[in-house]
């Protein structure tokens, strides 16, 4: 099964703050420049029906719901890690393999469990639904199906508080009339691509030759489609590993091309950078910094260090290097900045012998 929270963030503000209950409430992340500048991070079903989604523009969002009473808060990270933390414990006593795959939501395997049967699997989803309610006030839609990739079809097929179970014989039916984006990797290109090969729904997909899908695809992506359409999908469920990168990324209150105050917000981001580092217990290798430009343009530069290091004013020079670099060879001034360390591995014992040996 997929379970899925509903609305997250706007749906955590709502339990902190039980007035806004029932009015529209839109989560932003605000970038700082002025009082409307930045995005709709989500919003609670009240402001989607007056056409709010995330990724909009908030001046957009507010001129939707002028004349509501509408409530507009800036994110907090934090407190949603929290709340997340806390149902992903409870997710995970529930399933014999869980993956967390975003903040708010989390494939688990309980074929065991269930003796492999889906009105089984049904009672489950709805004692994981109480469960929820009941520790953490909240809401989420759950699918249930045969696979990963039905399954997360299905929880998004009903929402909110949805809990939609498609069985084997009825996958064929699901699937058939849905559009094709309903797929996970189905973006907008492929669609008008799909479009213009006379394919709108999943039904169209499953019904074209698999040797046609390779060749407009490629050979991997038109297996992929094929199998898609009919409901194959053989992906394990599996606790996801380690991250395979740590980014922070932020706009500067000015634009500007002095790497003083460049480097200044920079080494904030590196600093919540190393946190994540030492609270997962692992080295970076690789250091990047992204500046977005005033032109909108985006510049990275990189470097490999000399070894894998969790020491912040190692991270910290990097990024002044880098910057300093980027500035001197672009010569325009910068509107974001961004810090992305890569390469992550476990700090070994070995490792920290090394480093506890030298200081
Ligand atoms: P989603 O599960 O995609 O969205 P949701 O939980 O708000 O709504 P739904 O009821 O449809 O599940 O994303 C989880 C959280 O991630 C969401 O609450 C806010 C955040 N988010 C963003 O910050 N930006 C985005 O563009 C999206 C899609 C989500
Ligand atoms: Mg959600």
């Amino acid at each position: 099964m997929l379970v899925d929270l509903d609305y997250f963030f706007a749906q955590v503000e709502e339990i902190r703050n039980p007035d806004i209950k029932g009015k529209p409430v839109v989560v932003c992340v605000y970038s700082g420049r002025t009082q409307e500048s930045g995005a709709v991070s989500t919003a609670n079903y009240t402001a989607r029906k007056h056409g709010v989604k995330s990724g909009m523009p908030i001046f957009l969002a507010k001129s939707k719901l002028a004349g509501t009473d509408a409530v507009f808060l800036p994110v907090d990270n934090k407190h949603y890690e929290k709340v997340s933390d806390n149902v992903m414990a409870i997710l995970r006593n529930y399933a014999d393999n869980f993956e967390q795959v975003g903040i708010d939501e989390a494939y688990l395997d309980v074929s065991t469990r269930v003796h492999r049967d889906f009105s089984e699997g049904e009672k489950l989803a709805e004692r994981i639904k109480a469960d929820i309610r009941n520790e953490e006030s909240l809401t989420c839609s759950i699918g249930i199906g045969p696979n990963k990739l039905i399954a997360k079809i299905a929880a998004d097929s009903q929402k909110p508080d949805g809990l939609t179970v498609v069985r084997i014989d009825q996958v064929k039916e699901f699937l058939s009339s849905l559009p094709v984006d309903r797929l996970i990797g189905v973006g907008i290109k492929t669609k008008q691509k799909m479009l213009a090969m006379g394919i709108s729904t999943v039904g169209d997909l499953a019904s074209q030759d698999a040797q046609k899908l390779m060749e407009a695809f490629g050979r991997k992506l038109g297996v992929y489609y094929h199998n898609a359409s009919l409901g194959i999908d053989e992906e394990p469920v599996q606790e996801s590993g380690e991250p395979e990168s740590i980014s922070r990324i932020t706009t500067l209150k000015e634009n500007t091309k002095d790497l003083n105050t460049i480097v200044e917000r920079a080494n904030e981001l590196c600093s919540d950078i190393h946190a994540v580092l030492s609270e997962k217990g692992l080295y970076c290798k690789s250091v990047r910094v992204i500046a977005v430009m005033a032109n909108m343009s985006v510049r990275n530069r990189s470097k490999v260090l000399d070894a894998a290091t969790a020491d912040q004013s190692v991270i910290m020079m990097s990024v002044k290097e880098l910057f300093a670099k980027l500035i001197d060879e672009t010569q325009i001034e910068v509107r974001r900045i961004g810090v992305r360390v890569s390469n992550l591995e476990k700090q070994s014992r070995t490792q920290k012998q090394i480093t506890s040996f030298l200081q």
